[in-house]
Formats: C-alpha cells, structure tokens, sequence
C-alpha cells in the first residue's frame, strides 16, 4: 500500500514564524518511527515535512501528498498544529475522497474518538504510540483499542489492548525518508558545536506528573532502549548520514543509570566525532555521571527549572527545590558542561513579584542560555480542567504553542505585560556579566556553524531582537503615559 506520513507547517499565527523557521526545524522522529514499521511491513511510504516548507499553501502540500497516489495518510499533530494539520487533512479528502485519513500525535490522543466527532475528514484515530497500530491498520485490522473510526453513524473503536512495544524491537526511525535530512534540519542555535545534527529518542514516557505536561502519547511507565541500540542509532546516523550532533529529546534521559554509563562508556571507547545533548532531572545527577556525560562527549544539558519561587515549584512541579536547583547546575558548570535553563511564565498565581524573582534566580545561576516559555494549559494536561479558576484562558487551540500567553493569571494585568517580561527577561539574561565573562568570548569556537547561521539570518534575527525590544520597552513607555496622564 502507497502511505504518505505528514506533519503540517507547524503553523503558528504569533509573528515569531519568521524567526523560528531559521533558528530551530527538527525531524519528526515518531513519523520517522512509524515510517520504518511500515515500510519493513512491505509498504511505500513517504514523509512529507511541512515545517521544512512553510511558506506553501495547503493547496501546494496536498498536491505533493497526492503525487504519492496514497491509499492511506497519516497526521501527526501538537494542539497548536492540529487545526492547520485539519485544514490541510480535508483538503486532502476533498480531492481524493477513497484516501483514508488518519490522525495521530499528541493532539489525537488526548480527543481519542471524540477528534472524529468534530472533524468529519478524519477517518481514523490512533492513540499513544503508533507503530504496531498503524501497520496493523494498514492491514486491514482495526481492533485495537486505541484505533477509532467512523461505524455507520457511530464512532467506534477496537477492543483488543495493544501491547507496548519493546523500544529495542523498532528498526531504526527512517531518518532516510526526510526530505533533505539532516542538512536541512536546523538545532537551536548556539546549542552544538559542529553540523550537521540529528534528533534521537531513546525512551518513552515519564514517572513524573506536572501539573502543565501533556502526557497523553506515552503516560506515566517509562521504557528505554538499551545503551547498544542507542549507540548503534548513533553510529547509523554518523556513518550513513555524516550526523557531528545529536539531540536527545528524552523527557528523563538519566532516569535509567546504568543505561546512561554504559552509553557513555561506549560512546568513549568508539571515539565517534560526535557530540550530544540531553534533558536531566534536578536530582538525577551527580559528579559521577557528569564525568561519564563528559567522556561521552556530552556539550549541552538542559534542566527544567520553570520558576524561581518554591511555591510554583511545591504546585506544579513536585519534587523540585531552588537549592537542589542550584547544587545541580553549580555542579553541572563547575564539570565542564554548558547549561541551558528552561523556565516558564504566567503559572496560576503569578504575580509581577514571582515574575522578578524568576528572573532574579535565572541571572544568578550559571547558565549559557534559557528558555522561557509561556504557561499553557493543553486540553491534555491536569491543570486545563480547573485553568479557570485561576485567570483568563483562551482556548483556542492554535494559540497553544508556549510563545503565545493563552492564559493570564489574575495578578497579572495583561497578556502585554507577560510578553513585556518575558523580552526583559531575555533581555537581562543574555547581557549578564556571566555570558559576557564566560560565554560570548568562547562562542566563535565554540559553536561557529551557528555563527555562520547567524550572518547569514541576520535581517530575521535582527527584526525578532527588535520586536523583543519594543516588548521590553512596551511596558515601561506605558506607564510613562500613565505618570504623565
Ligand atoms: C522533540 C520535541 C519537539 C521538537 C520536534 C518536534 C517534531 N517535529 O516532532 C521541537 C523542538 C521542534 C518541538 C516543537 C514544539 N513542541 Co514539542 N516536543 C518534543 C518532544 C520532547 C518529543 C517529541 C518526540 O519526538 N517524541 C518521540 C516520538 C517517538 O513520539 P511522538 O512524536 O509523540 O510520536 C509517537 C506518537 O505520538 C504517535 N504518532 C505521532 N504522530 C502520529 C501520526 C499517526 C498517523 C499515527 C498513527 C501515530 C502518530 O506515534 C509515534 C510513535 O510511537 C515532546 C514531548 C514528548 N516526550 O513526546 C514535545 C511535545 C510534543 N511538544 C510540545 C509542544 C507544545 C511544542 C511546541 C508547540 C512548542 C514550541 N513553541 O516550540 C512546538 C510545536 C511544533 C509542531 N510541529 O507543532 C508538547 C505538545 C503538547 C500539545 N498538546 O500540543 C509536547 C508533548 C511536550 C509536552 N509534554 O508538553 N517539539
């Protein structure tokens, strides 16, 4: 059977398009999953990445989907995608009614049956992970339980239960299939030291429960691959696709220890020239594994940090605290590795204060670069059922990408005033003793693709500081007019 896998534009309606279409593009590697499944099931199967093209229209990707004379399309969606991935999905329909459409993603598996209801282009809906239930679907079967679709009038769904996939029995994701892989796929600038890079998930789901994290696709057990599947996926990528970075997207890449050391270890005695990043827990870290972080050739690790007051810490993100916060990234720096912060704002219950002390906590650590993320309660997150108790939500699904603030909680006066703090926290943070110190004179080396990024993005890069400036700005010439008036 003739598949096309797709992920919309990744449409985003807040002026920041422009900018995040040159500073971060990254591989989908669930369709990439699910293409390799299919594809060792004896399928045709093509990826089309729309957020490689996202100056097309829906008209123009839909007549690349159908130049494939698909039998079967699968979505993949965020909420902030979904409606653009809709759009492009009944356009699809439309002009080849026998194609059958599916959805699938984190969007997806929240709604579950309930996506069909409302959007009558989507045929079927698959829920969690999708490899083992879209091949069977392929195959004419939909008895899983986490298949639904369309029955007369009805919205059904399979009743068998679908085991989990044990992550070592996956190929390799069909890294091969996207379009222009790896070259065109840009990391956050700044975040490597050479190109090209590569994303690469090396275990699914996660033990901890926040109180804004959209859990819907792979839930609260977690799985891993073993340390030589991973090192083999990282060998594939270096060989066969030149790969010098990989990103690793894992929710809790040190949860698993052992997993990690034995990775490293072989990472070192391969001599690979490749380099890594991941994602670490405050409290899954210590002097040990940093050294072995290191001698695998670790460059950059990003912790959640979120807030600089306890309280917003004891509520949304259990098990969290400023001081252990600080041991990890004081430990973290003084070992060698560079740190990025990621934090958030407009949590229910903030305030200015909150706001400053975040910032004031964000300035004193150090870090090589932050993240700051608007608060955003997904329909899929535990927070969403009570959101609006605690301020103004617009629900409005394309508007929930963390760059936009969908939610202003009740001591903050405005979405204007969040963005105003958000600029200056950029702001502050990058002109901070420490990256002039620590960080700026070591860049050039250190990361000189990303330098080249840069020149040549300038007038897009340039424009984006602007508007963070006139952010910063905003707030302080409007209470002038207020002194004034
Ligand atoms: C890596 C990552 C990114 C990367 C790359 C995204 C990409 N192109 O795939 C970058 C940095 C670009 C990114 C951007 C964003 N991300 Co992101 N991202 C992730 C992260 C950490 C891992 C995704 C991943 O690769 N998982 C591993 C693969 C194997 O799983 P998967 O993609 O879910 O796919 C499996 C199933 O979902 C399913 N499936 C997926 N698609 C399909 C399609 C079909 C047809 C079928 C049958 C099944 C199916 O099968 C796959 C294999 O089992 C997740 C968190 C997480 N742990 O999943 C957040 C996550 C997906 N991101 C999130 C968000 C909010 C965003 C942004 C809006 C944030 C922002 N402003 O930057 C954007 C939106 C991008 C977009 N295209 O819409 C949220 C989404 C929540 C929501 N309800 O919308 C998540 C869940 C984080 C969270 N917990 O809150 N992201």
């Amino acid at each position: 059977m003739n598949i096309v896998l797709v992920q919309p534009r990744g449409f985003s309606w807040t002026p920041h398009q422009s900018v995040e279409k040159v500073a971060c593009i990254m591989p989908p590697v669930g369709l990439a999953s699910i293409a390799a499944v299919l594809r060792a099931a004896g399928h045709r199967v093509a990826i089309i990445d729309g957020a490689l093209d996202s100056g097309l229209t829906n008209s123009r990707i839909a007549d690349r989907i159908l130049a494939h004379h698909p039998a079967m399309v699968g979505f993949t969606a965020t909420t902030s995608g979904f409606p653009d991935a809709y759009d492009l999905c009944r356009q699809v329909k439309e002009r080849s009614g026998a194609v059958t459409t599916v959805f699938g993603g984190v969007h997806a598996s929240w709604g579950r049956g309930g996506v069909l209801g409302s959007h009558p282009a989507i045929d079927v809906v698959i829920a969690g992970e999708g490899e083992t239930v879209m091949r069977l679907l392929a195959e004419g079967e939909r008895t899983s339980d986490r298949c639904f679709f369309r029955n007369g009038g009805a919205i059904a769904s399979g009743t068998r239960e679908t085991p989990l996939i044990k992550l070592d029995d996956l190929p390799f994701p069909a890294y091969d299939l996207l379009d222009g892989f790896p070259k065109r796929y840009l990391s956050p600038l700044f975040s490597y030291p050479r190109a090209p890079c590569a994303s690469v998930i090396s275990s699914r789901g996660c033990v901890y429960r926040c109180s804004y994290c959209d859990r819907s696709v792979f839930g609260a057990g977690f799985r891993w691959n073993s340390p030589e599947y991973t090192f083999g996926q990282m060998e594939r990528l270096y060989r066969d696709y030149g790969v010098r970075h990989v990103n690793f997207y894992d929710d809790l890449f040190t949860l698993n220890r052992l997993r990690v050391e034995t990775l490293c270890r072989r990472l070192e005695d391969a001599r690979l020239p490749l380099t890594f990043n991941c994602i670490v827990r405050v409290g899954h870290i210590d002097r040990e594994l940093i050294a072995l972080l290191k001698r695998g050739r670790c460059f950059l690790v990003s912790v959640g940090i979120e807030s600089g007051d306890q309280s917003f810490l004891d509520t949304h993100k259990a098990g969290l605290d400023l001081v252990a916060i600080r041991r990890d990234v004081e430990l973290l720096h003084k070992n060698g590795l560079w740190v990025k912060g990621l934090f958030m704002m407009g949590f229910p219950g903030e305030t200015e204060s909150s706001i400053i002390q975040t910032r004031e906590f964000a300035c004193s650590l150090p870090l090589k670069d932050a993240n700051m993320t608007a608060f955003t309660p997904f329909p899929g997150a535990p927070i969403t059922a009570t959101i609006g108790e605690y301020g103004a939500f617009e629900n409005d699904w394309a508007k929930l990408d963390c760059v936009n603030f969908a939610f202003v909680p009740h001591g903050i006066a405005s979405r204007e005033a969040l963005e105003h703090h958000r600029a200056l926290f950029y702001r502050q943070f990058y002109s901070r003793p420490f990256m002039r110190r620590k960080v700026y004179p070591k860049i050039l080396f250190q990361s000189p693709h990303s330098v080249w990024r840069l020149i040549r993005h300038a007038p897009t890069f340039l424009g984006y500081r602007k508007k963070l400036d006139s952010e910063a700005e905003g707030k302080r010439n409007r209470s002038c007019s207020h002194r004034r008036g």
